[in-house]
């Protein structure tokens, strides 16, 4: 079977990663007998910069006969970063009704978590984060600019469906690991919103008895995933919050670098899209030394789960190649290692250590 894949490498270091990280990919992939067809896009900032625009009229169409979508990073010194994310990543995310993001973070073995003096148990806990609506929908204006009474009103939008759905997704993923989950609002400061969220944390619960749920504010939360971060299992966050702590996650489970995320429609009706949560790091960009295993892993993520959308046993067996590589490496302490895990290593040579 032939899976058809948009690659959108985007800016800084998403094209670095990208370009070396493709050819491991397809390799695993064959050795599975799992064909993957390539399109590649050259969307992004460098476009904006040169004709207004981050990605041609009519891209989203282009996007919707792939069966997924693999993107690099986002974001450029020179454009808005608010220009660059509203003209490419978030449409992307909302045509496709990718309402559940779904974000590992994991203290692998042989990786050290920067948390001073950390002796916990192991870090091992996954965030699904709305997606498409909350904060980040493009709802609000500004009047009288320039005045002094210049008034900027950006309304969060939470939808029953939107909720529901990376609710239930959160719930599913509960029970199938140690059925524990902590939902993330600010039920005592947004007082329409968040207690609707929590409502529906409750409605949706009652379908599952067995998974115990916790509710964390999330200065609470952001506080905790630093204190015990050892003490998650599945949290269950709005785009914001779910956007800030993720990052949380990649720190405290050693770097950035390691961190993948899969923006899914759980329809199963539009491509998904898989992404390293990093974003285009332009202090490194084009020095070669960018951290390719989150794209690795994101990759990983793609395989698992076209393999589960169409039946396809050969792609998640090379899903889990991929993953079980990206183990391998950072458990050996000889393995080369890039700059942000504290080794001096480049992009290339770690990709060619994983086809080792
Ligand atoms: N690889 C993802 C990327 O470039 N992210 C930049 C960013 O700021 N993303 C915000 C978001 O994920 O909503």
């Amino acid at each position: 079977m032939t899976h058809d894949i948009a690659l959108v490498p985007g800016d800084g270091i998403g094209p670095e990663v990208m370009a070396d990280a493709i050819p491991l990919v397809e390799r695993v992939a064959a050795a599975h007998g799992v064909d993957l067809a390539f399109t590649e896009y050259d969307w992004g900032s460098e476009r904006y910069l040169e004709t207004g625009a981050m990605a041609p009229e009519g891209f989203l169409g282009m996007l919707a006969d792939h069966d997924a979508i693999l993107l690099g990073a986002v974001g450029h010194p020179e454009v808005p970063d608010h220009v660059s994310l509203h003209g490419l990543l978030l449409p992307i995310r909302k045509r496709f009704d990718q309402s559940v993001c779904r974000r590992p973070s994991i203290l692998f073995d042989g990786v050290e978590s920067p948390l001073r003096g950390y002796d916990g148990g192991d870090i091992d806990f996954v965030v699904y984060r709305e997606n498409t609506e909350g904060e980040y929908a493009d709802v609000g204006g500004r009047e009288h600019v320039g005045h002094a009474h210049e008034v900027a009103v950006q309304s969060a939008v939470f939808t029953r469906r939107g909720t529901e759905r990376v609710v239930r997704a959160a719930f599913e993923a509960a029970a199938d690991r140690e059925g524990r989950l902590t939902s993330v609002t600010k039920s005592n400061a947004q007082a329409h919103s968040m207690p609707f969220w929590d409502e529906i944390v409750r409605e949706v619960g009652a379908e599952y008895p067995e998974v115990s749920v916790e509710s964390l504010l999330v200065d609470a939360a952001a506080m905790d995933l630093v204190r015990r971060p050892d003490a998650f299992d599945v949290i269950v966050a709005s785009n914001l919050f779910g956007d800030v702590l993720t990052d949380i996650g990649a720190e405290v489970t050693g770097s950035m670098g390691l961190a993948p995320s899969a923006n899914v429609d759980p329809g199963g009706e539009h491509p998904s899209m898989f992404e390293p949560v990093h974003g285009s790091a332009p202090d490194i960009a084009g020095d070669g030394v960018a951290n390719p295993l989150a794209t690795v892993l994101s990759a990983s993520m793609l395989l698992a789960h076209r393999g589960e959308a169409v039946g396809d046993a050969d792609a998640s067996a090379a899903g889990e190649t991929l993953w079980g590589a990206v183990e391998d490496q950072l458990a050996d302490s000889s393995a080369p290692r890039t700059p942000d895990l504290g080794g001096d290593a480049g992009t290339a040579s770690v990709l060619a250590d994983l086809r080792d």
